[in-house]
């Protein structure tokens, strides 16, 4: 068993898409071990994508990230990272694989609906930023 962390963005939020997102979890036989609906600060996603800091989409990103609610996920089952990067799609919803969320439901680039971590360190890292041990099953 391996725990990834994922979150629903605001433009799916935005679009009542909450539910289109986890019933994909749900068909994917994700276990939820965490969840919250929070709406990030600027530093809370600063903080988050403090590895893109230095890329010309920072601003925008993290703007787009504040623009409303988001949820927050720590989602649990065999390869969960490897899987839920393949459930995403491609991080541009232009070139992700029909079938993926990203497909199906990202706007753009930015608007991509979903995020997924996407490395066994990464998913410690973001996990442990969002969620005590007292909010994870
Ligand atoms: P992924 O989420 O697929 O792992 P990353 O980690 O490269 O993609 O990028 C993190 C987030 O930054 C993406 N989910 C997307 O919202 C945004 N992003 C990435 N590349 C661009 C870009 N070229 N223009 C605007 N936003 C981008």
């Amino acid at each position: 068993m391996e725990r990834t962390f994922a979150i629903i963005k605001p433009d799916a939020t935005a679009r009542n898409l909450v539910p289109t997102v986890l019933q994909r979890i749900q068909d994917e036989e994700f276990k939820i071990v965490g969840m919250k609906l929070t709406r990030l600060s600027a530093q809370a996603a600063q903080g988050f994508y403090g590895e893109h800091r230095e890329r010309p989409f920072f601003n925008d990103l993290v703007e787009f990230m504040t623009s409303g609610p988001v949820v927050l996920l720590a989602l649990e089952r065999s390869n969960a990272i490897t899987h839920w990067r393949s459930v995403m799609g491609a991080t541009n919803p232009d070139a992700a694989d029909e079938g993926t969320l990203r497909s199906e439901i990202g706007e753009n680039v930015e608007r991509n609906s979903v995020h997924g971590s996407d490395s066994e360190a990464s998913s410690k890292r973001e996990i442990s930023y969002f969620f005590n041990c007292f909010e994870l099953l």
